[in-house]
């Protein structure tokens, strides 16, 4: 054993076992796979047998009680957020984003096709335009965070990535709408996501997960030599790029310190393979330390080259600046997690066994020094257990960690696990609980804040199985609470959800406080607002007004339960059509919609809140609008019709 070997506590022998593992790991995949073609999944362990002893109390919230806990979600390849009371678990609402939401005309209204549109790139406008259509209206919604001031909960806004179409949005907290979607140029798959902690969250950084010729535009088609990938820092106020840094390899997930110097991203391809053989032949691949102070710097002397009007600074392995360094990890990394006591960084090994704890204070060190050795920075590797994925923490020195193959959590202690990398004979493992079934992402209370709490415990879990209620061949996810209470857990919900429960934060209900009406001089509908001001239009009062130009035909109506101020209005066949509805009932809960029969065309109107939608009033005859949200017992009769004349 050489020396390095003693002091990593895993000696050359050991990472054969971890890549034999690793191998293993790969076929448990496939295993996995064929048991649920199987139907009931062989192997599949046990429900969770463990004697009631936790104190579960906290966790019953009765008919009519509030949550304590705001769950934030996010809802993989349906593209929305949505938000969950914790414990109950019970759904609360959603928040449309990457998706289009038939119910609120999220990606259908003018007010949303604006947000989605206004940082969008010219050639993605092109594509769009080519295939008819005028936004995206899918996405892949990873990962939901809120932005923070001092490593806490700021309550201000949430931010997201869209892995299917390379962006980052934002959500008001205040009203719990989406307010911007950027698009990221140069990158390709922004996957891992996470906001700068401390002092605020200044940047959102964004990882590319797929690599792609530096200028993609069809000159370098099939030679991967000339592929890069792309760190991006995101101005988290003004929602703009902020810059990019390139790197070697791809990258994962991400996360920030709780000094305000550092982010870090794994990569599971440090390879920079194009397929499966060649993305995890390597023991090792690496995590990516960028230095914040380094890189703003590098900007201020114009250390960058400017690609689609982003600053790109080179943080490539062989570049050997001072914007980046390489933490060789195993196998595979996935999600990386700092924990809340400022010091350990939890880097998942996915094909490893092995959770890698890096101490960010060594960090310095790499960056003043050339000669240390990145590995210097590891003070921990715990084995855990198989398909390390994520990693979450109770503010009290513990860990827990999904083991996505095991189909566990495992908790464990991290001053044990430095321990046991230093030679004392200890164990760092508390417990291991069985969940149901391959978990991914997992939660506590604050967890990913100074301010983390032993609660509760969230697992995500990617399937079911045989959980619930065959629905066919696509099955629910499962989602499952526990209740911490010393070193025990408590299973008290174990329930379904439509894909797909990928990630969450728990937020304390004292942080998150939004309004019941929206203000009438919201920034939602100050385009529309100019329009109609325009047209000498008041949208805030009382309006029933037609404004023809040319074929376009604006028409202005008011809603109060249960009425539209408009019974009917006629426009001609081949009219683009505007209906812009101000609902005028500042009383809670009191939303009207907008739906136009046989159009296609349907949109929420909140209390106080202006929307409008565009159509093209192609059809002559008559057609019946109508109100479709409950608002009043008179709500069926909150109707009217639009006459279109035809054109002979
Ligand atoms: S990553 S299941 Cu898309 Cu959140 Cu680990
Ligand atoms: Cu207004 Cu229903
Ligand atoms: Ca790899």
């Amino acid at each position: 054993m050489s020396d390095k070997e003693k002091k990593s506590g895993i000696n050359r022998r050991q990472m054969l076992g971890t890549t034999a593992a690793g191998g293993a790991a790969i076929a448990g995949f496939g295993a996995g796979r064929v048991a649920l073609v199987g139907g009931t999944g062989a192997g599949v362990l046990a429900a969770g047998a463990t004697p009631a002893r936790a104190d579960v109390s906290s966790a019953h919230v009765g008919p009519g009680d509030l949550d304590e806990y705001y769950g934030f979600w996010s809802s993989g390849q349906t593209g929305e957020v949505r938000i969950i009371g914790v414990p109950s678990m019970r759904e609360l609402m959603r928040i449309p984003v990457f998706n289009r939401c038939s119910a609120t005309g999220w990606g259908q209204t003018n007010e949303s096709i604006r947000i989605h549109q206004e940082n969008m790139l010219p050639a993605t406008r092109e594509f769009l335009a080519a295939n008819g259509k005028q936004i995206h209206d899918n996405g892949d919604l990873h990962h939901v965070h809120m932005s923070f001031t001092d490593g806490r909960y700021d309550g201000q806004y949430l931010y997201m990535n869209d892995k299917a179409n390379t962006r980052v949005a934002r959500v008001r907290c205040d009203v719990m709408k989406c307010d911007k979607i950027l698009e990221i140029p140069n990158a390709k798959a922004i996957h891992g996501l996470r906001p700068q902690k401390v002092p605020r969250t200044k940047y959102v950084f964004a990882n590319g997960e797929d690599e792609t010729p530096m200028v993609n535009d069809g000159a370098v088609l099939d030679d991967p030599s000339q592929y890069v990938n792309f760190f991006t820092a995101v101005d988290a106020d003004e929602m703009q790029v902020a810059w990019q840094v390139m790197v070697t390899g791809n990258l994962d997930n991400t996360d920030a310190d709780y000094d305000g110097k550092y982010a870090f991203s794994t990569s599971y391809n440090s390879e920079m393979g194009v397929n499966l053989p060649d993305m995890t032949y390597a023991d090792m691949d690496h995590v990516v330390i960028f230095n914040l102070a380094e890189i703003e710097a590098g900007i201020e002397r114009g250390d960058y080259v400017e690609m689609n009007g982003v600053k790109v600074l080179d943080g490539r392995k062989e570049a050997n600046s001072q914007y980046t360094r390489y933490v060789p990890i195993p196998n595979n990394p996935h999600g990386i997690n700092m924990a809340p006591d400022r010091i350990h960084l939890c880097v998942a090994g996915k094909l490893s066994p092995t959770v890698s704890v890096l101490d960010v204070r060594r960090f310095d060190a790499l960056f003043e020094d050339d000669s240390v050795d990145p590995r210097s920075v590891v003070v921990a590797e715990p084995e855990l257990g198989l398909g390390p994925l994520h990693t979450c923490f109770d503010g009290q020195g513990n860990a827990f960690t999904t083991l996505f193959l095991d189909s566990q959590v495992v908790k464990w202690n991290l001053a044990r696990a430095v321990e046991l990398y230093n030679g004392a004979d200890v164990d760092p493992i508390i417990s291991k609980n069985d969940v149901h079934y391959q978990p991914g992402h997992n939660s506590t209370c604050m967890g990913e804040t100074l301010d983390a709490e032993a609660k509760y415990y969230l697992t995500m879990n990617k399937f079911s199985k045989d959980r619930f209620l065959n629905t066919g061949p696509l099955k629910p996810e499962n989602e499952q609470l526990f209740v911490l209470d010393g070193d025990d857990m408590e299973l008290v919900h174990d329930g379904p959800t439509f894909a797909e429960p990928h990630d969450s934060i728990l937020v304390h209900r004292s942080i998150v406080n939004p309004a019941s009406i929206w203000s009438r001089d919201d920034p939602m509908w100050a385009e529309t607002r100019r329009q109609a001001e325009a047209d000498g239009i008041d949208i805030d009062n009382w309006m029933d007004t037609i404004v023809r130009d040319g074929n376009k035909v604006r028409v202005y109506m008011s809603s109060q339960a249960p009425s539209f101020s408009l019974e009917s209005f006629t426009v001609n066949q081949g009219d683009e059509v505007t209906v812009i509805v101000t609902n005028l009932d500042d009383i809670d809960d009191l939303t009207h919609g907008f739906c136009m029969g046989d159009h296609g065309v349907a949109m929420e109107v909140g209390p106080m809140a202006t929307s409008s939608v565009t159509f093209v009033a192609a059809k002559p005859g008559v057609y019946w609008y109508y109100c479709q949200w409950f608002c009043h017992a008179l709500h069926m009769e909150m109707r009217g019709r639009m006459f279109v004349n035809p054109v002979a």
